[in-house]
């Protein structure tokens, strides 16, 4: 049916032009973008947590994330807090309420070793 297919084909059209450009420019940085991480964030590259010391307030959540080929993992030696074996670009997330020195290791290479300290 040629009508019904024009007719289709123009609301389509019409809904194309009506729909405001931001709604599609949003749409697609929303797609693009990555989750950004909104607190700060601990590196993990070349065996090593960068920055090893961080200090922060309470309620801060850190983001870590693993830029090793290897995985690691980020483990609190309290078991407070801890990650799965994470791979290349895997985060971590974790929120500290409690203010005090939280010392962390990679359960799979012992000597890597990190701090948070959590002070108001
Ligand atoms: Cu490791």
């Amino acid at each position: 049916m040629p009508f019904v297919k024009a007719v289709y084909r123009r609301a389509l059209f019409l809904l194309l032009i009506a729909t405001p450009p931001f709604v599609l420019i949003s749409a697609k940085v929303m797609a693009a973008a990555p989750t950004p991480a909104r607190g700060p964030t601990v590196a993990i590259k070349g065996f090593a947590f960068a920055p090893q010391v961080i200090v922060v307030k309470p309620g801060t959540t850190i983001t870590w994330t693993n830029a090793d080929e290897d995985p690691h993992t980020v483990t609190a030696n309290d078991k407070s807090f801890h990650s799965a074996a994470m791979d290349s670009d895997d985060t971590f997330s974790f929120t500290f309420t409690r203010q005090g020195e939280f010392a962390y290791f990679c359960s799979l290479h012992p000597h890597m070793t990190g701090k948070v300290i959590v002070k108001g």
